[in-house]
């Protein structure tokens, strides 16, 4: 798992902004990443920078012990903590659109024993997206034994605050989709399914079923 600690840093796009085209325009990407990421980054060092003690901690062991961390902080890592690991995967899990893009290896038999097929699955997480009401995401997330859900999360909740491994987070803050739907959640949702790069959520899984 990623062992970054603090003071964190805005990591480049592993793709140029505008390779998403299509699904998610240039100037979207621009100002989702440069612009929303790096705000959650910079006020995640801020509130860990006078406390020397949680300094060593990862984001992962943050976000999974609030309950060790005085009530200030543990706001401020529930939002811009949240932010940074979200985000940060968010954008690892995406790449350029491709009309037949479906699940891959071990997790693509997880998806369809856990939901029976991948159309269930993709069901079930577009009515997830598209029902939660304002700002959040439907995430994708397994259990350490491989045990798949769709978890519906408000604002930048993370499943790793629930003990669970978040695969796919799929945002729909509207920051991530205004520009080019409006008011078209469902559409983005829908051709957002083109750009989710199995082959990344296929080894993210299999680092979360060898802990
Ligand atoms: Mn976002």
């Amino acid at each position: 798992m990623n062992s970054e600690t603090f003071p964190f840093k805005l990591h480049p796009l592993k793709y140029p902004y505008d390779a998403l085209e299509d699904v998610i325009d240039k100037k979207t990407v621009e100002i989702h990443h440069d612009k929303h990421l790096k705000s959650y980054v910079d006020k995640l060092n801020k509130a860990l920078e006078n406390c020397p003690q949680f300094q060593s901690w990862t984001l992962e062991k943050l976000l999974k012990n609030g309950f060790m961390l005085p009530n200030f902080l543990q706001c401020e890592i529930i939002k811009n903590g949240g932010g940074v690991s979200n985000h940060n995967l968010y954008f690892d899990i995406l790449k350029p659109p491709c009309e037949c893009n479906m699940p891959v290896g071990t997790l693509a038999k997880s998806i369809d024993r856990c939901f029976g097929s991948f159309y269930e699955f993709k069901k079930n997480m577009q009515k997830t997206a598209e029902n939660q009401f304002g700002s959040g995401y439907a995430f994708l997330a397994s259990d350490k034994m491989g045990g798949l859900k769709i978890i519906p999360s408000i604002n930048q909740n993370s499943p790793i605050s629930l003990n669970m491994y978040p695969i796919i987070p799929l945002d729909v803050w509207e920051h991530a989709y205004y520009l080019k739907y409006q008011n078209r959640r469902s559409e983005y949702v829908e051709k957002f399914f083109s750009i989710i790069d199995w082959e990344r959520c296929e080894e993210i899984y299999k680092e979360i079923i060898r802990i």
